[in-house]
């Protein structure tokens, strides 16, 4: 018997703006002045929602965050390509793509304050509620995307999930169903290289994360996760093979948490001041505006607008979560099943005796 190569992979990483802002013109996604524009409002707005929400938890007016600083090319990036049909499958550090996708601010900052009503989200908004167990998300949008396939749905499940998630019994049970049932599912991986005080090289041996969508039998490509306008081309690429019924593809973002892992951690006991650093040097908005400068389409004046406008809503919408009549105590227990189950009915009673009394 002839000893023969029968499978061979590579794995593609993609850049379009380099960290000085220079486009690389034959790559660049189809957006107009105004489409790139927004492309940068969106992630100022993620920064000052971020912003305010680690001011929020400090002064106790929420309780533990998980900040977005640092990936927000990722999460605006790959808003251009998703369409109303799509299905939003969030982790808990997802806050970009939602409130960018019709979820008021207010309910985002909600969830963070244990309110269960966050999860109510406006009519029409195709989303599951932030799940936190680590990696559960794939699975579900492993299920939803072969559901939509069945049901010959127009919509993609987008299945969110971390560097660390990828090391879950989840992460691969999701990619093997997506990809045997030809789930329409998009994994979008942000690997901020770092689940907690876990570096990416504890995590996994590979070399990328992306080349482990080709072991399940589907395409995977690695992007420069701080690099805005990668991520919509490679997202507006994958969700037209996901649409096309070609099966699920995986997106990995490369990028960097660059605040803690939440308000309850301290990244100085395990990542160097010098590592914060040089990821600070590459800041995602900082390169998308040196783009947009170098085009005449960003200012000083300009910039002070939009961040008037953005302040304002943010403003408005702390405004409007601090004025939700309370919650009633028994919420906690309502969401979870169609039908309570007999111990969970009791718990709820006693619950609700101890509210009363
Ligand atoms: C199953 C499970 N185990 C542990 C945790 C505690 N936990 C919350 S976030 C996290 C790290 C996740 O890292 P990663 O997937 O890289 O996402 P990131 O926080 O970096 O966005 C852990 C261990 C959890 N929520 N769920
Ligand atoms: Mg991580």
């Amino acid at each position: 018997m002839p000893r023969t190569v029968i499978q061979e992979s590579r794995t593609e990483r993609l850049e379009i703006l380099d960290m000085e802002g220079r486009l690389d013109e034959a790559l660049a996604p189809a957006l107009s002045d105004d489409q790139l524009v927004t492309l940068y409002r969106l992630m100022v707005r993620m920064r000052k929602f971020d912003e305010k929400a680690l001011n929020l938890q400090r002064q106790g007016r929420i309780g533990t965050y998980g900040s977005i600083k640092g990936q927000e090319a990722c999460q605006a990036g790959l808003v251009p390509a998703l369409t109303r049909h799509d299905w939003l499958v969030p982790s808990f550090r997802e806050h970009g793509v939602l409130i960018s996708s019709g979820i008021p601010m207010h309910l985002v900052y909600a969830l963070w304050k244990g309110d269960e009503r966050s999860n109510l989200f406006p009519e029409g908004i195709r989303c599951l509620p932030p799940s936190i167990p680590v990696g559960s998300q794939l699975l579900h949008a492993a299920g939803l995307g072969m559901g939509l396939a069945k049901k010959g749905d127009p919509g993609v499940a987008v299945g969110f999930g971390g560097d660390g998630a990828t090391s879950e019994g989840d992460f691969h049970e999701a990619l093997n169903f997506a990809g045997v049932f030809s789930a329409r599912t998009l994994f979008f991986i942000q690997n901020n290289q770092w689940a907690i005080s876990v570096p990416l090289k504890r995590q996994t041996a590979s070399e990328t994360i992306a080349q482990k969508a080709h072991a399940y039998g589907f395409p995977g490509i690695q992007v420069d996760g701080n690099d805005v306008l990668a991520v919509t081309s490679a997202s507006q690429e994958a969700l037209a093979h996901v649409r096309a019924g070609r099966g699920p593809y995986l997106i990995e973002c490369l990028t960097y948490r660059m605040e803690n892992h939440t308000t309850a951690d301290d990244q100085s006991r395990y990542r160097t001041p010098e590592e914060v650093a040089y990821w600070a040097s590459r800041d995602p908005i900082d390169r998308m505006r040196k783009f947009l400068s170098g085009r005449g389409l960003w200012g000083e004046e300009l910039e002070k607008s939009w961040a008037l406008e953005v302040s304002t809503e943010v403003d408005r919408e702390v405004e409007l979560l601090e004025t939700m009549p309370a919650a009633p105590a028994t919420d906690i227990l309502d969401y979870m099943y169609g039908e309570r189950p007999w111990f969970l009915e009791e718990q709820r009673r006693l619950l609700q005796e101890e509210a009363e009394s």
